[in-house]
C-alpha cells in the first residue's frame, strides 16, 4: 500500500518531492486553482466548517478519513492506484506488450485531447453547481454537495497532473485553459453539451448526479483499461469516489418519489394540483426532468458509429468499460449490430466492433441507469400506484450527437414529423411552468435534521452519524 504524503504543499503518492520541476509546476498551478476555486467554487459557506471525507490511502480498506473543514483548506491532492508488477496491454494491437510509462510519440495528441476532455467536466460540474447552497434542502444535502464538489476539484487535479508530468509545455497550457473556459460561457465553454447546461435546482441535481456522473463512470471504467498506465491508475482512483457522487442522485431521487408517494397517500389523490399545492413534486413532472438530463448525458457518448473511437481502441487507449467481460480484446475483424438511419429510414447494419465502441459503451450505462428506475418504480407500485411507472426515454430521443442527432423522435423512439414533434416537444420536457413551479420549492432549509417539503429524510447519516448531526457548521 502507498501512504500519501500529507506533509507536502499538495499531497500525493506519486513522489513528486523526487521531481522538482514537476513539484514546482504544480505548486505554480495551485494558487490558480485556489483562485477559480473562490470565483467560480460554491458561493457561500467558504469559512464554514463542513464534514467531509478526505482520500488518505488508495488501499480499499480505510481510503478516506472523516472530519471538519473550510473548503479553501481541503487537501486536494494527487493519488494513483497502486501500479501492478509487468503489466501488459491487454487490449488493441499491441496486447501483450508491456503498458507504458511514458506517452508514446504518436499517440500524444488523441491522449492528451482524451485527458483535456475527461478534466474539462470536473471544474465544469462545480461551476454548474455554484449555487445551489442557496437552497440546499436540509443540511445533509448542503454537506453531499460540498463533497461532490469538493471531490471533481480533485478529479481536476489528478488530469492536471497527467498534463503537466507527461505533455510538457503544452500540458502546463492546457491545465491554464481548464480554469479558463467556463460552463455556459458564451465565448469560451466547457468542451461537452451537458457540461454547459444550468443545474439551477435540486432535482437537476440529483438528476445531474444519477446520469451525468454516471457518464464519468462508464468513461472513467474505459479510460482505466488504458495502456498509458499512470492514466489507467488514476482513473481507477477516481472510481473509487464516484460511487458517492451517482448514490447521492439516486438516493436524492428515491427520496422526492418517497415525499410524493406520501402526500399521494394523505390527500388520498395523484392529481397535479393537490400534490404541487401540498408542496411536493408530482411524478409527471420527474419524469420530465429524467427525460431531460439522460437524453443530455446520452450524448456524452459520442457517435453512434465512431473512427475517432475506433482509433483509441486500435492503439490501447481506451477500452471498454470491464475488457475482462469481452472475450476477444483485439475485434480485428468483428461486427456490431446497430441501427443506423439511413435514406429516412431505420435500418440494422452490421458494422466494424471497433467503431461501434461508444455505443457500446452506451448501451452498458443505459443498463446501469435502468437499475435505479426499477427501483423507483417498485417504490411507486408497493405504495399502491401501479398504473404510473417512471421510464427512460427512448436513446433516439432528443440527440444532439450522432445518428439520432436533430430527428424527431418521441420518448418511445417513434420517428414523428416536424410539427407533431414541436407541439408535443413541451409536453416531455420540463415547461417553463413547470421549472418555475419547481424553483418556487427550492427554499434553504439549515437546521439540522430537517428537510425542505419536497423531499423526504434520508434513511442515514452519513459516516454512522445522526441524520441531525451537524454537517455544516453555521457561523
Ligand atoms: N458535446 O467520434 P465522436 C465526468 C465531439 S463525465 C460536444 O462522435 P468520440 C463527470 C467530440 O469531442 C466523463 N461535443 O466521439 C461527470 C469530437 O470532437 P473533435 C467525461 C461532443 O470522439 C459529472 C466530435 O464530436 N469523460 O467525468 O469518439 C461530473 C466527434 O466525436 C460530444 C470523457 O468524456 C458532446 N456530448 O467520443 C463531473 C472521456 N460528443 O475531436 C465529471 C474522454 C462528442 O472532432 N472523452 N463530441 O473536435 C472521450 O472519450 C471522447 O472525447 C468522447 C467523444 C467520448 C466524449
Ligand atoms: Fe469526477
Ligand atoms: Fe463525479
Amino acid at each position: 500500500m502507498s501512504k500519501l504524503n500529507y506533509q507536502e504543499r499538495i499531497p500525493n503518492n506519486v513522489d513528486l518531492s523526487n521531481d522538482l520541476s514537476l513539484q514546482r509546476a504544480l505548486e505554480h498551478w495551485q494558487p490558480k486553482f485556489k483562485n477559480w476555486w473562490q470565483e467560480m467554487g460554491p458561493e457561500g459557506f467558504q469559512g464554514n466548517d463542513v464534514y467531509l471525507r478526505t482520500a488518505i490511502s488508495v488501499d480499499t480498506a480505510g481510503w478516506a478519513s472523516y472530519g471538519k473543514v473550510k473548503m479553501p483548506d481541503y487537501r486536494w491532492g494527487i493519488f494513483l492506484a497502486d501500479p501492478v508488477k509487468d503489466k501488459k496491454i491487454h487490449f488493441g494491437d499491441s496486447i501483450g506488450k508491456p503498458v507504458w510509462q511514458e506517452v508514446p510519440g504518436d499517440y500524444r495528441s488523441i491522449l492528451r485531447r482524451l485527458i483535456v476532455t475527461q478534466g474539462d467536466t470536473e471544474p465544469a460540474s462545480v461551476e454548474q453547481q455554484r449555487l445551489l447552497g442557496k437552497t440546499c434542502p436540509s443540511l445533509f444535502d448542503l454537506r453531499n454537495l460540498f463533497q461532490v464538489n469538493v471531490e471533481e476539484g480533485r478529479h481536476l487535479w489528478a488530469m492536471v497532473y497527467l498534463l503537466h508530468a507527461y505533455f510538457g509545455r503544452d500540458g502546463r497550457e492546457e491545465a491554464e485553459a481548464l480554469l479558463e473556459r467556463n460552463s455556459g460561457d458564451e465565448d469560451n465553454p466547457r468542451i461537452l453539451g451537458t457540461f454547459n447546461e444550468p443545474i439551477s435546482d435540486w432535482v437537476s441535481f440529483y438528476m445531474f448526479t444519477y446520469f451525468t456522473d454516471r457518464d464519468g463512470k462508464y468513461q472513467l471504467k474505459s479510460l482505466a483499461e488504458s495502456s498509458f498506465d499512470p492514466l489507467a491508475r488514476t482513473c481507477q482512483f477516481m472510481l473509487t469516489e464516484e460511487a458517492h457522487h451517482m448514490q447521492v442522485g439516486e438516493s436524492g431521487i428515491t427520496r422526492m418519489i418517497e415525499r410524493t408517494l406520501e402526500v399521494m397517500k394523505q390527500l388520498k389523490t395523484d392529481s397535479v394540483d393537490a400534490i404541487r399545492n401540498a408542496g411536493a413534486i408530482d411524478l409527471p413532472t420527474i419524469q420530465k426532468y429524467i427525460n431531460f438530463w439522460f437524453s443530455s448525458s446520452l450524448d456524452l457518448f459520442g457517435s453512434e458509429i465512431s473512427t475517432n473511437a475506433a482509433t483509441a481502441f486500435a492503439n490501447g487507449l481506451k477500452g471498454r468499460p470491464d475488457e475482462f467481460r469481452f472475450k476477444d480484446h483485439s475485434e480485428k475483424n468483428t461486427f456490431y449490430k446497430i441501427e443506423n438511419f439511413v435514406d429516412n429510414k431505420i435500418v440494422i447494419q452490421d458494422i466494424p466492433m471497433r467503431n461501434a465502441m461508444n455505443e457500446i459503451t452506451r448501451v452498458a450505462y443505459v443498463d446501469d441507469c435502468n437499475i435505479g428506475v426499477k427501483r423507483w418504480n417498485r417504490l411507486i407500485s408497493k405504495n399502491g400506484y401501479e398504473d404510473f411507472t417512471l421510464s427512460l426515454p427512448s436513446t433516439k430521443f432528443r440527440r444532439s450527437i450522432g445518428i439520432w442527432s436533430n430527428l424527431h423522435v418521441d420518448p418511445r423512439g417513434n420517428l414523428l414529423d416536424n410539427k407533431t414533434y414541436n407541439k408535443q416537444l413541451s409536453s416531455w420536457l420540463p415547461s417553463e411552468q413547470d421549472k418555475s413551479f419547481i424553483k418556487s420549492l427550492m427554499k434553504q432549509e439549515l437546521e439540522p435534521g430537517k428537510v425542505a417539503s419536497w423531499i423526504a429524510n434520508p434513511r442515514r447519516g452519513i459516516n454512522n452519524n445522526d441524520i441531525s448531526f451537524k454537517y455544516v457548521d453555521l457561523n
